[in-house]
């Protein structure tokens, strides 16, 4: 088509989308280029703006690297990770669900643990942390012999791999359920963590004024055949940003009830109060029991 008009672009682009061969990429193609040109209308987009857009978009990709990914952090950071988890899970956003962010600290080949075993893999300053999980299906139903790998941030907010101080894969673990779905472990209470700030999604948090932070976390991935594998967190009830997650992942669902503990503890005497416990609950839906893409080596 020879344009004479704007609407004829729109319209030539279309027609040129409606040919995608595959029927799924086709209705992905076509709708995205009916809202990002309407985008383009509605703002009335200039052009530096559009070169601007241009130059951010590839500053995403140089800023990503085998450790760190700049476009998670985005698609995050514009609350499209949580909006896409929460489309796909718990009956498609009508029930709740355990599902949440996998975030970009992952690792393969967490070392597997046995039950009751701690964590703590190096001197890590901060409270004692007890954790006691339950793995069930959506009929309450304990579920056995699932692998639950665990990983979170120390005290002071950074992951093992991001601190020079801690072992590694300190604060990583892989426990298995017992017969009643039960998992439990020793750790250190986990802190909130600023995303890193120093690229292109840093310079959106700026012109918001908004602060980095993710709300303290504890992360739980559990595989187990027969069901959809299950990425979790469960957030500190006590955090300051739970209701401001840089990365809008907070649900009702998944803030746990971290118990302050002022006695001492029952058991072990060299633990110092205050120390937390937290129980929980994950519940596992039906689908593919199939492992994410580790963001990180
Ligand atoms: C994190 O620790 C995290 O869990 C997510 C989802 C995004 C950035 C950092
Ligand atoms: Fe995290």
């Amino acid at each position: 088509m020879i344009v004479r008009k704007p609407e004829d672009v729109t319209a030539s682009v279309l027609e040129v989308m409606e040919r995608t061969a595959d029927p799924r990429l086709r209705e992905i193609m076509v709708c995205l280029a009916r809202h990002l040109h309407g985008f383009v209308r509605e703002v009335n987009l200039t052009e530096a703006e559009y070169r601007q857009a241009a130059a951010l978009l590839a500053d995403l990709g140089k800023q990503t690297t085998d450790t760190h990914n700049e476009v998670v952090l985005m698609g995050g950071s514009l609350g499209l990770s949580a909006l896409v988890c929460l489309l796909n899970n718990g009956d498609h956003g009508r029930a709740e669900t355990s599902q949440n962010l996998l975030g970009p600290f992952w690792r393969l080949n967490s070392p597997p643990m046995d039950n009751g075993d701690s964590i703590v893999r190096s001197e890590t300053p901060g409270p004692v942390l007890f954790v006691d999980a339950r793995v069930q299906d959506r009929a309450g139903a304990p579920v056995a012999g699932a692998r639950v790998d665990i990983w979170h941030s120390s005290p002071v907010g950074y992951y093992e791999n991001q601190d020079e101080t801690q072992a590694d894969m300190n604060l990583r673990g892989t426990f298995t359920t017992d017969d009643d779905g039960r998992v439990w472990f020793r750790t250190v209470k986990p802190a909130g963590y600023p995303i890193p700030t120093d690229g292109v999604v840093g310079r959106l948090l700026a012109a918001q004024n908004r602060h980095p932070y993710r709300p303290a976390h504890l992360h739980a991935l559990i595989y187990k055949p027969g069901f959809k594998t299950l990425t979790s967190q469960v957030y500190v009830d006590d955090d300051q940003y739970l209701e401001t997650d840089v990365q809008f992942g907070v649900t009702r669902a998944l803030v746990g009830e971290y118990r302050r503990r002022e006695g001492p503890h029952p058991t072990a005497a060299d633990i110092a109060a205050p120390w937390y416990s937290l129980d929980y609950v994950f519940t596992m839906e039906p689908g593919e029991a199939r492992l994410p893409m580790p963001p990180i080596k």
